[in-house]
């Protein structure tokens, strides 16, 4: 269902005239920055980045942020080394051989699927984006875009006999770290509740291989779930178990856990039913503000940021610069109904050096934008020169 809504966003744009995209040219390119030489970049303030790239902590405190400042329009998907952690692989995991799925609760029969049985379902499943849904501050490095392959969740299902009654289908995964978090957020007990024909319309995947070799070990090895524009803590790694259960199943406690970051109704829902999907509205981030030196000395900044989520294309992507005016970005990447990130620049000429606040909003209001609306992805830069 979504991609079909994304198809069609897509149709639509093409014999619409508000979008950029659709003016002469497309998107232009983005490793060419404004007349001049590419002089050195304007630092972030107010956050509090954290070592990127490397791993670290331990179990489920365990980060890896990405460092997304070097995107550029050819390199948008992220090497596994340096993709995004959230959780380490648990140090009390013993990996069966084979690894086993049970299945579970309002089934015919319980069985035992073992992973090489699902290998001949095996597929590419295309690039997706992950965003953890506590990415905020730390330098928003928990996202990344990646290929991702695996077996159809729809193919799993498949093999699977419903009880009358069955109406959800609750996704676990191994959780059991000797580390308890020191951070009272993270609990362990990973799983999530989906409608059946949620997870087939979603396209979601049990994804066994990263980039083309198999899942790395923290990225969930040897299967995690990839439920396509959701946010990472649907996300499982290391499924162990595939419940059906009735309509009327509690909430897991990963999903009161997070609850508030993915958006659901206040008071917290107390039936998994009642939780909304936890899927990405239409989001924005500038990744790197690069400063520009004209042939005549003035200086320009090239703000470069990444456009991800939402449930159909648009391009109508606004950023504010300080008190500036809202000005429509330039895509060096087209959006796409492809459910990846895309790349796009924006050139401000401030007039006094300061801190500013780069603001990003889709200007139309028919497009679901909760974060942009609630400045989740607010950046300030430093401008020392001008
Ligand atoms: N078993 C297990 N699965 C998990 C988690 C976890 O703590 N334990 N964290 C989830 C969260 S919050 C996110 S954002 C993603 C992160 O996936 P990654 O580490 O491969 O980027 O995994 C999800 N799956
Ligand atoms: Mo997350």
């Amino acid at each position: 269902m979504h991609a079909t809504a994304r198809g069609a966003g897509l149709l639509l744009l093409g014999c619409s005239d508000r979008g950029s995209a659709a003016r002469a040219g497309g998107p232009h390119d983005c490793a060419e920055g404004p007349p001049g030489e590419r002089v050195g970049e304007a630092p972030f303030v107010g956050e509090d980045i954290p070592p990127l790239d490397t791993l670290v902590g331990e179990g489920l405190d365990a980060r890896l942020y990405f460092d997304h400042s070097e995107l550029t329009a050819d390199a948008l998907i992220v090497p596994s080394e340096h993709f995004y952690v959230r959780t380490a692989y648990p140090d009390q995991l013993v990996p069966p051989d084979p690894w086993i799925i049970r299945v579970r609760g309002l089934v015919d029969q319980e069985i035992d699927l073992q992973l090489p049985q699902l290998a001949e379902l095996e597929a590419d499943q295309g690039v997706h984006l992950l965003e953890c849904s506590g990415n905020r501050g730390s330098g928003f490095g928990l996202i990344g875009a990646a290929r991702w392959g695996g077996i159809p969740m729809a193919d799993v299902l498949d093999r699977i006999r419903p009880r009358a009654g069955a109406a959800r289908v609750l996704v676990s995964g191994f959780d059991n770290h000797s580390m308890p978090s020191k951070n009272q957020f993270s609990t362990p007990g990973a799983s999530w509740i989906f409608g059946l024909e949620q997870l087939v319309d979603q396209g979601a995947f049990l994804a066994t291989t990263l980039d083309g070799k198999p899942l790395p070990k923290h990225h969930g090895k040897p299967a995690r779930l990839f439920v396509p524009g959701w946010y990472g803590c649907t996300a499982i790694k290391w499924v162990n178990e595939i419940r059906l259960v009735g309509d009327d199943e509690p909430a897991t406690s990963q999903m009161i856990e997070f609850a508030t970051r993915t958006h659901q109704p206040s008071p917290t829902p107390s039936l998994a039913r009642d939780f909304r999907p936890a899927t990405m509205d239409q989001s924005a981030m500038p990744v790197r503000v690069e400063r520009w030196k004209a042939p005549n000395g003035s200086l320009s900044y090239r703000i470069v940021g990444v456009m991800w989520g939402g449930y159909e294309v648009t391009d109508a992507l606004e950023v504010r610069f300080g008190d500036g005016p809202w000005e429509r970005v330039d895509f060096c990447t087209a959006p796409s109904q492809e459910q990846t990130w895309s790349l796009w620049s924006h050139v401000v000429r401030p007039s006094s050096p300061g801190v500013y606040s780069i603001r990003m909003r889709v200007a139309d209001p028919d497009v679901p934008q909760l974060r942009l609306s609630a400045d989740w992805y607010l950046r300030q830069v430093r401008i020392d020169a001008v």
